[in-house]
C-alpha cells in the first residue's frame, strides 16, 4: 500500500452548477440532495471514493459544498462562509463549471479564488448535453487552457460523457497525499449519519412540493429516529418553518401536501436503509428560526468564527 493516496476535494462552484450531482455520480450514491433550484446544499456533505485495486489506489473525500454567493447576514451568510471553508480545508479543488451559466465573471470570480488558494486543481464542465449551450464548452475550455487547467466534460443526460468517471476519480488521487492507508473505512460512502440523511431527504422533498420562497425558509431536525422499534424503524421529523402562514402551505389543503412530501421521503430513506420504515413529519412554526444560534447550530448551519455575521 505504499502508494496509497487520500484525501478531502472539494467540490467548488455556482448555486445549480451541478456540483451534488456530480458527488453522487462519482461516488455512485445518493448522498447529496439534488433539486432544479439553486442554493440546494447548505453545508459541506462527505461523499466517500475508495479504491484499492488497480494502478491508482486512494481514498477521495469529496467534499460537496454550498454554491458560492454573496451574503452578508443569517443562513446565506452561512453558505457563503461554508463554501469557503471548503476551498481553505480541502486537499485538492475541483472548480465545477455548468455551461448554463449565464455570466462569464462568476466563472472568473470561481476560478481566481482556487487559483488564489494554491491547492492542487482541475474542472469539470458539466451539463455538456445542453444543445443550446454547445458554445460555452468552447468558451470554457478555453478559459481553462489558459490557465492551464487539466479539464473534463460531462453530462448526468448522455451516457457516452460518463466514461470520464474513472479518469477523474484517477487523476483526483493522483494529487492526494501520500497516506499508506485509507483515512475511513474503506466500505462506508459518507460520514452522513442516517438522521442526517433522513433530514436532507425530507428537505428535497420540500423543494418539489413548495414553492416560491418556502423551501429556502425551511429547515428539517430529526426528533426520534428509533431503529429497534418494534415492527419497523420509526423516524420522527420536523419541518421548521420561519413563517405562521409558511405551516399551511406546507400542510396544504386537507394536509395533501404534506402526504406527498412524506410518502416520497419515506420511499428515499428506506432505499437507503433498505428496509421499510414509519416516517412521520409534524411541521412547527419558529419565527425566523434563522436568526436564532441555538437552532442554527442544531441545524449544523453555524461555524464558531462567523458568529459575527450569524448574529
Ligand atoms: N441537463 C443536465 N442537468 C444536470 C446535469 N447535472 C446536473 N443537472 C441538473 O442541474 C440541477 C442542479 O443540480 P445540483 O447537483 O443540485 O447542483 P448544485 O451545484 O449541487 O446546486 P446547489 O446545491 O444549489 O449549489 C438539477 O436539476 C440537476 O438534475 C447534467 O449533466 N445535465
Ligand atoms: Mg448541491
Amino acid at each position: 500500500m505504499s502508494n496509497f493516496r487520500a484525501g478531502f476535494v472539494g467540490l467548488i462552484g455556482e448555486p445549480n452548477a451541478g456540483k451534488s450531482t456530480l458527488m453522487n455520480f462519482l461516488v455512485q450514491e445518493k448522498v447529496s440532495i439534488v433539486t432544479p433550484k439553486p442554493q440546494t446544499t447548505r453545508r459541506r456533505i462527505h461523499g466517500i471514493h475508495t479504491q484499492q485495486e488497480g494502478l491508482v489506489q486512494g481514498q477521495i473525500i469529496f467534499v460537496d459544498s454550498p454554491g458560492l454567493i454573496h451574503a452578508k447576514e443569517g443562513l446565506n451568510a452561512f453558505l457563503e462562509y461554508e463554501a469557503l471553508e471548503v476551498i481553505r480545508e480541502s486537499d485538492v479543488l475541483v472548480a465545477v463549471l455548468s455551461v448554463d451559466t449565464e455570466k462569464k465573471e462568476t466563472l472568473e470570480e470561481i476560478l481566481n479564488l482556487i487559483v488564489k488558494s494554491k491547492k492542487p486543481w482541475f474542472a469539470v464542465i458539466t451539463k455538456a448535453d445542453l444543445r443550446d449551450k454547445a458554445h460555452r464548452v468552447l468558451i470554457l475550455k478555453e478559459m481553462l487552457n489558459n490557465l492551464g487547467a487539466k479539464h473534463f466534460t460531462l453530462s448526468m443526460k448522455e451516457t457516452e460523457y460518463q466514461e470520464a468517471r474513472q479518469d477523474i476519480l484517477d487523476h483526483a488521487i493522483s494529487l492526494l497525499p501520500v497516506t499508506e492507508r485509507p483515512l475511513y473505512e474503506d466500505d462506508i460512502f459518507t460520514t452522513e449519519t442516517l438522521r442526517q440523511l433522513a433530514c436532507e431527504i425530507v428537505r428535497e422533498k420540500c423543494f418539489e412540493f413548495c414553492h416560491q420562497e418556502i423551501p429556502y425558509n425551511m429547515a428539517v431536525r430529526s426528533i426520534l429516529f428509533d431503529e429497534h422499534s418494534k415492527k419497523v424503524p420509526h423516524v420522527s421529523l420536523e419541518i421548521l418553518v420561519a413563517k405562521e402562514n409558511h405551516k399551511g402551505m406546507v400542510i396544504g389543503k386537507g394536509g395533501e401536501n404534506l402526504k406527498k412530501i412524506g410518502s416520497e421521503a419515506r420511499k428515499g430513506i428506506e432505499k437507503i436503509m433498505g428496509e421499510k420504515i414509519f416516517l412521520d413529519i409534524k411541521v412547527t412554526c419558529r419565527e425566523n428560526w434563522y436568526k436564532n444560534l441555538h437552532i442554527m447550530k442544531e441545524l449544523g448551519y453555524f461555524h464558531e468564527k462567523n458568529r459575527t455575521k450569524n448574529k
